[in-house]
């Protein structure tokens, strides 16, 4: 907190007897260009409105004077020495009063008058008002990649893995439910705290709504790095959904194996070829690297719902019909047979007075079915190792 004194923690809407109290929250970094501006720009909007609020800059490390500048203006600073659009928010979000927060950039891109539909958003039950900017781009506003690639893509893998209809999953303007902070548990540092909202908002089925809104050109240099903001937003996407990091392509992977295995067996014809030793040893390859991914998506998925709360419909119906003991049977099974065909590979050599063999095709399935049953055996006891000391 910083040592500024809060206001109020519950403000009264002049307009009537309901209680309420907006915190405006702007996370700054050498924004001297515009700071005054959003500043004065967010009081007015809290005035009109008839909010009794507070407008909070979280100086993250300016050394352009934007703390003092947005001090001067009237705003209740906050300083966070550790660099980061996350680590800024944190801060923010943790030293905010108001039981409604709305968030924006300190770059006059977004008109902080729209701050009342925003409130009244949540006023009216939602938890997480998130902007649209995508309908309302003003020219020179947003570079061409970000609009048509970067946001596009990232925004849609978001809503494939979480099941979000969200059109804009980075915007800058949002508003928050204080109470539903604990909730969230935001932790990430970087831009990619925008995705993390969205994403801890979905997964604790909290009430997120959208609002069309306009994005304007920016003043001052752009602290957005395109590749590398981009990418941190891809790799907390993909981390904290192990089903479609490892268990999906796991599984297609080794499904599509275990398929060329089988067609180069039965001795199918796939595209006017007759597939032998090479395809079978590329189908072996397919096989095992797919079930390794599968054990390892597995794991990642166990300690999710076992050490962060995760929610797997699927993982928890597996964990409720499969023990230990049917992994290991499994696995010690498919072992087993793999050793049997190795013992009738070496039967043959035997037979052939131990001379040359040509059971190529024997000893890649013996081979693939041993690896891939180790690695069923030994997961199952990794997955109970870590379900050893799971919350109850
Ligand atoms: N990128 C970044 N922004 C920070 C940081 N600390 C505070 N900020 C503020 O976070 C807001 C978002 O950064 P912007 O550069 O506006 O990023 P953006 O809105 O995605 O990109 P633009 O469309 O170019 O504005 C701004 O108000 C920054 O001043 C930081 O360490 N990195
Ligand atoms: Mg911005």
């Amino acid at each position: 907190m910083s040592g500024v004194t809060a206001p109020e923690k519950t403000a009264v809407r002049s307009a009537g007897s309901e209680s309420l109290a907006v915190s405006v929250v702007i996370p700054c970094l050498n924004e001297a260009a515009s700071i005054e501006a959003c500043v004065l720009a967010a009081q007015d909007a809290l005035a009109k409105g008839n909010y009794d609020g507070e407008v909070l800059v979280v100086d993250n490390d300016s050394d352009d004077g934007s703390g003092e500048i947005a001090a001067a203006a009237g705003a209740r600073g906050v300083y966070e020495p550790r660099r980061g659009y996350g680590n800024a928010y944190l801060a923010g979000l943790a030293a905010a009063n108001g039981n409604y927060i709305v968030m924006l950039d300190a770059d006059m891109t977004y008109d902080v008058g729209e701050l009342p539909r925003f409130v009244q958003e949540l006023e009216s039950g939602g938890d997480l008002v998130l902007g649209d900017r995508m309908q309302g781009i003003q020219p020179g506003a947003m570079p061409w990649m970000h609009r048509h690639v970067g946001n596009p893509v990232l925004t849609g893998l978001l809503n494939r893995l979480y099941s979000t209809k969200v059109n804009d999953a980075h915007c800058g303007m949002r508003a928050v439910r204080r109470e539903a902070l604990p909730r969230l548990d935001l932790r990430t540092t970087g831009m990619e705290l925008a995705s993390e909202m969205v994403i801890r908002a979905a997964k604790e089925g909290l009430d997120i709504r959208q609002l069309p809104i306009e994005y304007h050109p920016r003043q001052g240099e752009s602290k957005l790095s395109t590749w590398t903001d981009g990418w941190r937003h891809l790799r907390f996407l993909l981390i904290h959904s192990p089903t479609h990091l490892f268990l999906i392509p796991g599984a297609a992977v080794a499904a599509l194996g275990a398929l060329i295995m089988a067609a180069v067996l039965m001795h199918v014809s796939f595209l006017g070829h007759q597939w032998d030793i090479h395809a079978l040893i590329g189908g072996s390859l397919m096989l095992i690297l797919g079930t390794q991914v599968i054990a390892l998506g597995l794991c990642a998925l166990a300690y999710g719902v076992y050490f962060m709360d995760e929610k797997d419909e699927w993982f928890n119906r597996m964990r409720a019909r499969f023990r230990l003991e049917h992994g290991l049977l499994l696995g010690g099974t498919v072992i087993a047979i793999g050793v049997i065909l190795g013992a009738v590979m070496v039967g043959i050599w035997i037979d052939r007075g131990l001379g040359s063999l040509a059971e190529q095709k024997l000893a890649v399935v013996a081979a693939t079915l041993i690896t891939v049953g180790t690695e069923a055996f030994f997961t199952s006891f990794l997955l109970s190792i870590l379900g050893l000391r799971r919350p109850r």
